[in-house]
């Protein structure tokens, strides 16, 4: 079988006759026996246990779903004639012996006649879909946000060197990540269906057949999870609450990252600390590719390159930037290398059927692999690279290989478990269980801090232990263009923090693709530029000092709203809400189904970058500057133009034309942007005085400001506050009252407001926690301040 491909549901096998075969429900017939199980998870969430006789190995392997989730209050079927019914506290199931009907929360979804079946091992579940007018989350995919007339394999492969001829391409399917989880739109309502099972799965969303959903499992039992709305926003939240939610990141993971495959000596680190310093761009983190160890061996550093790491780091974070260094799963198999030597006596590697090590062939040449599914191997990695981080040289992990990829080796020889579990139990879950274990070595070394790791691969719930990147792209205008779609359904599908490499890896970027690149991804959760070595270098300042005043611009606004990003993650972590968000999270109508190229970041700031070159689109040139112009499309209320300073009404489409150094940027009326008004120092930011800006024309403002200590673990205890800002305009007067609730220590923060665009207003009623002054306005806190938004240099 090849990605793309799958069985024709006419090979499917289905039943005739229902049954109650104790607990469950059975559903037979010529060539197949299926059960069929109904719990209650928690409100909104229910559960449907597909098992089939056919199975081998009938264990369920997953580690999605949250241990509290997993057993489920069981509900009880009544027999009609010929169907099973369950009422749920959410809603209600009838099964029928080849067919299913289901609702919830108002969203109704059957499957097709014949839509329940089975053919060996595999299971087919086919609903449809003539009613659906839009398709979201897949986990990590190419092409654009509405999945509808696409279909998805769920296998996750090293794109690039299994697809070698697709990688500058934008409509190829495979992809490092599988999440088989779909959100389903009809009209204003939405229903989400996670079909847990982690083995090779596809999703087909009417592509082979127009009108119906299929989703067909290859092996192992599915448990499908259907998750109510109504809407997009309730669905969403409720896959963060079955999955997990990602943990807050460290402060400075959120700042810009510089990497490149090539970087290769102590002394390009400290020129790139410099050149960063001269071009005075704000940077949190350099990162060492794979150069940086002896030979490719885990654990190692080339000392003749890097004859002192850890004095490095002492270096790089006195100016404030961390260090983070690339870990591949596979271990170089040579005898004496302290690494396998430990990891062969312990059985820790991956072995074939018959017991031997399995064998792959990576950067290190003959390669074998820790089984990451053994709780004993998760700390036995956690030993070592507990004992890497300790010797102080990085601050953060970045977890490359783990698809996982065996080079010139197929991977299905390796097996789990010393060999008794096949190996497509867990290859989708491979990354996972190694994200699980080098999280474990970060608490190890900092109980209550807070670890930074990327992977590349990753399942259902890997966002519980680390953000993710969207692997290898291309330096072209198509993958910029898909970066938005492709981190926007990984962000519905429970990957908060997610971003692409920025400039694209494969191939040369040019100045101007970098720049838009770095304007459209600057407010992502995750902003790394990132190239492959011997491409064309695209730190910013390599195309000369127009568009390094650019990218500078961008980066500077990341930094300058840093606050603003980290109270998304502070709301992504509490609730469940993505950091960014289609625009279809909070607007409803037809022309947001397919909008994909701007998006929210929280649900106050609009991005639309630009995202074709000169030549490609629509351009202008006004007073001698040539810009490129696209339709920024506006819902309905007033938003503030940050680059203008002014007021635009919203509810339409208007063509807006943006210089090299520009990205629109809007605030909808009724915004609160806490923002960062500092000096920018790399990650050095004191979030202790906060400016609040202030967006209300019509619509009073509201937010919800957590407050905590943004560096141990303690908010996961509750131990944080919430500040409620509201402000509101009342003819000359504004009144801003800032409440801290909660036992939580009062006046952590000093807030101070920003008025934008209100040119009637004199005075300002400022009420801190029952304490009011009443000011004067400044005229400067009456203009909009554009320029400190820094877009434009
Ligand atoms: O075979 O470590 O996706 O980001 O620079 C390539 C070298 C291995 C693949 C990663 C890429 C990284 C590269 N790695």
């Amino acid at each position: 079988m090849f990605f793309g491909q799958k069985i024709h549901p006419l090979n499917f096998d289905t039943a005739d006759t229902l049954t109650v075969a104790g607990d469950r429900i059975e559903l037979s017939g010529p060539g197949v026996r299926l059960w069929v199980e109904c719990a209650d998870v928690f409100e909104g969430c229910l559960r449907l246990r597909f098992e089939n006789a056919a199975v081998t190995d009938p264990r369920q392997h997953s580690d999605a779903v949250l241990p509290e989730w997993r057993e489920g209050r069981p509900v009880a079927a009544r027999l009609n004639a010929e169907t099973a019914a369950f009422a749920t506290a959410v809603g209600r199931v009838e099964l029928g012996a080849a067919r299913l009907w289901l609702e919830l929360a108002g969203f109704t979804l059957e499957t097709v006649a014949e839509g329940i079946g089975g053919c060996g091992e595999a299971l087919l579940l086919n609903f449809a879909i003539e009613a659906v007018d839009g398709c979201y989350g897949f986990g990590e995919r190419t092409k654009r946000l509405n999945k509808l007339g696409d279909s998805a394999d769920c296998l996750t492969v090293d794109v690039v060197s299994v697809f070698r001829h697709t990688y500058a391409r934008d409509d190829y399917d495979p992809s490092y990540v599988a999440i088989p989880f779909a959100i389903l739109k009809k009209g204003e309502r939405f229903l989400g269906l996670f079909f847990d099972n982690p083995g090779w799965a596809v999703m087909d969303a009417g592509k082979a057949r127009p009108g119906e959903f299929g989703y067909q499992s290859l092996g192992g039992n599915t448990d499908v999870y259907a998750l109510a709305g109504p809407s997009l926003p309730e669905v969403t939240r409720r896959y963060a609450a079955l999955t997990g939610r990602g943990p807050l990141p460290p402060l400075w993971a959120l700042g810009y990252h510089q990497c490149r495959w090539g970087y290769q000596y102590e002394a390009e680190f400290l020129e790139l600390a410099a050149q960063f310093a001269a071009v005075d761009v704000p940077v949190s983190a350099l990162w060492y590719d794979i150069d940086y160890m002896d030979e490719y061996r885990l654990f190692t550093w080339d000392r003749v390159d890097f004859p002192d790491p850890a004095a490095l780091n002492r270096d790089l974070k006195a100016v404030g930037i961390r260090a983070v260094t690339i870990i591949d799963p596979g271990v170089k198999r040579e005898p004496g290398y302290a690494v396998y030597d430990s990891g062969r006596e312990d059985k820790a590697f991956c072995q074939t059927v018959s017991g031997r090590e399995y064998v792959g062939k990576v950067w290190p040449g003959d390669t074998v692999f820790p089984d990451f599914t053994l709780e004993s191997v998760r700390d036995w990695w956690a030993g070592w690279l507990a004992d890497f981080l300790r010797a102080g040289a990085v601050d953060g992990v970045w977890l490359d290989m783990n698809d996982p990829a065996t080079g010139h080796s197929r991977t299905e020889e390796m097996r789990f478990q010393h060999g008794a579990i096949p190996h497509d139990r867990y290859h989708n879950q491979y990354a996972h269980f190694m994200a699980m274990a080098s999280r474990a070595a970060c608490d190890r070394l900092d109980p209550d801090g807070r670890p930074f790791l990327l992977t590349r691969s990753a399942c259902a719930g890997t966002q519980r232990y680390s953000a993710v990147w969207t692997g290898d792209n291309a330096s072209n205008w198509r993958h910029l263009r898909m970066a938005l779609p492709c981190s926007l359904n990984l962000s519905l599908s429970g990957v908060a923090f997610n971003g692409p490499d920025v400039g694209g890896f494969m191939d040369d970027a040019n100045a101007e693709l970098l720049v838009r690149w770095h304007q459209a991804c600057g407010l992502f959760p995750f902003f790394r530029d990132h190239s492959i070595r011997h491409s064309r270098p695209q730190e910013p300042w390599q195309f000369g000092p127009e568009p390094l005043a650019a990218m500078r611009g961008a980066i500077r606004t990341r930094y300058h709203l840093l606050p603003y990003l980290y109270q998304c993650f502070f709301a992504h972590w509490r609730d469940g809400d993505p950091v960014i968000r289609p625009l279809l999270y909070h607007y409803s109508g037809p022309e947001y189904v397919d909008l994909d190229d701007q998006y929210l970041l929280g649900d106050a700031l609009l991005v639309a970058p630009v995202l074709h070159g000169e030549g490609q689109g629509p351009e202008i040139v006004r007073a001698g500057v040539k810009m490129q112009e696209r339709p920024v499309r506006l819902p309905p209320g007033w938003w503030f133009d940050l680059n203008r300073g002014d007021w635009v009404e919203g509810g339409r489409v208007m063509m807006y034309a943006a210089a090299l150094d520009e990205l629109p940027l809007f605030a909808r009326d009724g915004a609160v942007l806490p923002y960062y008004a500092g000096p920018l120092q790399n990650s050095f930011m004191d979030l202790y005085a906060v400016e609040l800006h202030l967006f209300c024309r019509e619509r009073p403002a509201r937010f919800d400001y957590f407050l905590d200590d943004r560096e141990s673990r303690r908010y996961q205890f509750d131990d944080y506050g919430i500040a409620r800002i509201m402000a509101e305009a009342d003819g000359e007067r504004l009144r801003v009252e800032i409440a801290e609730t909660s036992d939580y220590p009062r006046d952590t923060v000093t807030f101070m407001p920003v008025l934008y665009g209100c040119p009637a207003t004199r005075e300002l009623e400022l009420t801190v926690n029952g304490r009011t002054v009443t000011r004067l306005l400044q005229t400067s806190q009456r203009e909009w301040l554009c320029r400190e938004w820094a877009v434009r240099a």
